[in-house]
């Protein structure tokens, strides 16, 4: 369905290039040799100099992204002790449990960047930092747990796969791993759906239900279109981002319209059709208004998720004590060894 190949390079329009900036000679000596390496399209690694404005955009990116995977457990894991079998539950668990792991190779690779865990988390729990739309939305009913899996990791993969190619080395590094187990979520997300496709009325029609519900929030998750995207241009110019948003929503159309043919269900747009003459879909507007109000706040369900979020966080303070308290015991220990 989607490419293993995660490393190879696509037809994005232009090569990164390094933004010209002036300074003083030390500094724009530093800038130079930071510049050389985006141009050539090598990594940046967290040892390198390099410019403020580069090392604020990926630590806003890497935070937003690491809590989007940590909040995103929420809406599934609503659904473990639902699960409508034990083959179900054993996948869901993994499954929620590998969006936990994602949190945490994100959060390790902000912090090369020189911002503690402690203050990332406190921007997500204070609801200055953003986390993806998506994640604000319910699960009504079973069939919303194959709907993310199919179009929310489809369209995570699709925005993903690009970013194993970011300039920032620990960045890249994750994503490898990243996409290949959000791979594996997609395909569990379609199998799902279409057992129950296969299944009676009453399946298809609550699969046909939730795609209706997920299909708008999920092309918004690719953020608003370029023209109104003020962070791309200098992150593709920095190599962060290499496909731009609107380029991403339409290769996730076009991959998943032929997937919603073969398992039987209707994509709710009206204006979704094949152009001959773009070699791409048409498809119809996407209601901006109801993304930027999720974003700020006013979604579905923020409140319900920051304020689970904070509780999960609270509940687990005797934790990060006792593993605290644990490691200066064997720190004194082991000086008191060597003494
Ligand atoms: N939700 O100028 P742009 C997942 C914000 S992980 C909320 O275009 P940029 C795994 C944006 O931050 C899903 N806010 O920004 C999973 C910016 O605000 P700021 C998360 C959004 O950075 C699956 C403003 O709008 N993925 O699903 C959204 O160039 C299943 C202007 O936007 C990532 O984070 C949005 N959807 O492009 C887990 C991938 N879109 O920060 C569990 C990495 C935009 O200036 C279950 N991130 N905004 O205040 C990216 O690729 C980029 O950051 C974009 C946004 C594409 C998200």
């Amino acid at each position: 369905m989607y490419t293993q190949a995660l490393d190879v390079p696509d037809s994005t329009p232009a090569a990164p290039q390094a933004v010209p900036w002036v300074a003083g000679p030390a500094e724009a000596a530093l800038q130079e040799r930071f510049d050389l390496k985006i141009d050539a399209d090598q990594k940046i690694e967290p040892q390198d100099w390099m410019p403020q404005a580069y090392r604020r955009t990926l630590v806003r990116q890497i935070s937003q992204h690491a809590h989007s995977e940590i909040i995103g457990m929420q809406p599934e894991g609503n659904w473990i002790s639902r699960a409508p079998s034990l083959k179900r539950k054993a996948i869901l668990l993994a499954k929620v449990q590998d969006e936990g792991g994602h949190g945490l190779y994100l959060y390790s690779a902000a912090e090369t960047l020189g911002t503690s865990r402690d203050q990332l988390l406190d921007g997500l729990h204070t609801g200055k930092a953003k986390y993806s739309s998506i994640f604000n939305y319910p699960t009504l009913t079973w069939a919303d747990v194959g709907v993310i899996g199919w179009l929310v990791d489809g369209a995570a993969i699709m925005n993903q796969v690009p970013i194993c190619r970011c300039s920032y080395g620990p960045y890249a590094r994750a994503m490898i791993r990243i996409c290949k187990e959000e791979s594996f979520h997609q395909r569990q997300g379609f199998e799902s759906l279409m057992t129950m496709m296969k299944g009676t009325e009453g399946q298809r029609a609550m699969v046909q239900e939730a795609v209706n519900r997920w299909w708008w929030p999920v092309l918004a998750m690719f953020g608003p279109p370029d023209a109104d995207s003020p962070n791309s241009a200098q992150g593709m110019r920095w190599g962060i981002k290499r496909i731009s948003n609107d380029a991403l929503r339409q290769k996730f159309v076009d991959a998943t319209v032929p997937q919603a043919a073969i398992m039987g269900v209707t994509l709710p747009d009206s204006e979704l059709r094949w152009n001959e003459e773009r070699q791409q879909h048409d498809y119809g507007a996407i209601d901006w208004d109801e993304f930027w109000a999720t974003v700020n706040g006013n979604g579905p369900c923020n409140k319900e998720r920051l304020a689970t979020r904070v509780k999960a966080h609270t509940d687990g303070q005797w934790v990060r004590d006792a593993a605290l308290t644990y490691a200066a015991k064997q720190k004194a220990r082991a000086l008191k060894e060597a003494a």
